[in-house]
């Protein structure tokens, strides 16, 4: 952070340099009605900005204590600051400044679980949103249930008042208010999940259901949990960043996020006693059905970054722009939105997905954002079945080819094996890492084999792909593939065959 600035804080804020927006209502008749698990970047770039938008459009009770389930760096970064932060806008026109003041406090969980259920308890909070990340949820990525022996559901169950996990907290926080005769909040997901609110309220009734079983009647029919589809890329802020608000606003802050310009958030409209934000008045989208939303999203954008991250980063590109730059990574994302996607994801009412991959390609090249492939690449074990497998599955049963899908899941395979092209280690985030590096080195060199291998794991393939011989031979075509020509070389001779 900048020593020769001050820092950012509600006694600074009125100092800023001309040009930085900021908070355009009164902080302090903001009442918080919204707890958020998961104070990440995401959160703070996307939900956090349609709120501040609204408060200065419509003002209302939807200030936000933010909680990291974690970490306290979060917290130790905004609290010196009045929990102001900083968004930078960005793309190639330029960059633009905003202070944002809907977050009113930040918990710790692992310090206070006790401070965390008790604002989930207060009447006042009628949502709790969350952006935990899939692992996050401790499920099973194949099935969408809850991983009954994962050590931190052990954990909750044994010690309800004093949970680590997101599912523990807001089962913990349900259960003050049915007992204190108070209405549930609205549960409101928002990861890159498949039907996320209804795939963590199952995770909630099987983690129920483990205990108090009346408790599980009882979420089972007064919860709500509406699924959502969130978008809008922020890349992992940097110390270059840190620099660059600095001297755009004249103020230090340990705390800021970058974002592109482009956000989309809609969601299924069933709020307890309809009470919620009208996010609709700034640009989100109340609906009755979300799943056409989220499956173009997830299929197209997220399915596009992590084959973009996998091959990109294979090929020693650092970020999703340098992967598009490259012509034939961007020959291969066309190809794979156009002949192996499109045809099978349903276009959401009004929407033409040629026109919306067009926008995506346009949205990744951004050079303003260096999104890293190694982030992307994160966790791949928990982002491929909805990201990747989802249309597999669409496909395999028509009869239809899967060339290109099937080499982005070869450069995962490739990727988790822990060794790039040039035979360098690779630092592989997943929660299943040592298991896949486990069974790979275990598997030899054969490219049939390591398929094999990693086709093994249930949790992520379920129980019928690995049973499908022409997903099998596809994987097996295209690892080999990588293999002799690299990540490039393989996408290259894949455009050279469909042309
Ligand atoms: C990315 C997403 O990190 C990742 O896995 O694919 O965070 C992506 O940037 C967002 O979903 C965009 O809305």
């Amino acid at each position: 952070m900048s020593a020769e600035h001050p820092r950012l804080s509600a006694a600074t804020l009125a100092s800023t340099h001309a040009g930085t927006q900021q908070p355009a209502y009164d902080r302090h008749r903001l009442r918080p009605g919204i707890v958020h698990l998961g104070l990440g970047a995401f959160v703070r770039a996307h939900q956090a900005l349609y709120t501040e938008d609204l408060l200065a459009t419509e003002f209302g009770p939807w200030g936000m204590i933010g909680v990291s389930l974690q970490r306290p760096d979060q917290r130790d970064h905004l609290a010196p600051q009045d929990h102001l932060y900083t968004a930078l806008q960005r793309d190639s026109s330029g960059v633009t400044a905003r202070i944002v003041g809907c977050v009113q406090s930040a918990l710790v969980a692992t310090e206070d679980p006790e401070a965390v259920i008790d604002a989930m308890a207060q009447p006042d909070t009628c949502i709790v949103s969350l952006t935990v990340t899939e692992k996050g949820y401790c499920l099973d990525p194949a099935t969408g249930r809850l991983q009954e022996h994962h050590p931190d559901i052990r954990h909750d169950l044994e010690h309800p008042s004093e949970p680590r996990t997101a599912v523990g907290f807001i089962l913990a926080a349900l259960a003050r208010r049915r007992d204190a005769g108070i209405a549930p909040f609205t549960v409101l997901c928002c990861d890159n999940l498949p039907s996320n609110g209804t795939l963590l309220k199952n995770l909630v009734s099987d983690f129920a259901a483990l205990g108090d079983c009346g408790l599980a009647t009882w979420v089972e029919t007064h919860a709500s949990f509406p699924s959502t589809m969130v978008d809008r890329i922020v890349p992992a802020t940097t110390l270059d960043d840190l620099a660059e608000v600095a001297r755009l606003t004249g103020l230090a802050d340990a705390a800021p996020v970058v974002h592109e310009p482009f956000r989309q958030w809609v969601i299924e409209d069933r709020f307890i006693g309809g009470v919620r934000p009208s996010w609709d008045r700034v640009g989100a989208e109340f609906v009755s059905d979300v799943a056409p939303y989220e499956h173009m999203k997830l299929r197209l954008l997220n399915g596009a970054h992590s084959a973009l991250a996998y091959l990109g980063y294979l090929a020693g590109r650092e970020t999703i722009a340098d992967a598009v730059a490259d012509p034939a990574l961007r020959t291969f994302v066309k190809a794979l939105w156009r002949d192996e996607i499109i045809p099978v994801v349903p276009p959401p009412p009004g929407t033409d997905l040629t026109a919306y991959t067009y926008a995506l390609l346009n949205r990744f090249s951004n050079p303003a954002i260096r999104h890293r492939t190694w982030q992307i690449a994160m966790d791949g074990s928990q982002k491929l079945p909805q990201r990747l497998l989802s249309s597999v599955r669409e496909r395999l049963p028509r009869d239809l080819p899967i060339p290109h899908l099937a080499l982005a899941i070869a450069a995962w395979i490739r990727y988790v094996g822990g060794i790039d092209e040039r035979g360098r280690e690779i630092d592989v985030r997943d929660p299943l890492g040592p298991k896949l590096r486990e069974i790979l080195d275990r598997a030899g060199e054969d490219p049939r084999a390591r398929v094999r291998a990693v086709l093994g794991i249930e949790a992520i393939f379920g129980s019928d792909l690995p049973r499908d011989a022409r997903f099998e031979k596809a994987l097996v075509a295209a690892y080999s593939n990588l293999l002799d020509q690299g990540a490039v070389g393989a996408a290259a001779a894949l455009a050279r065959a469909h042309a």
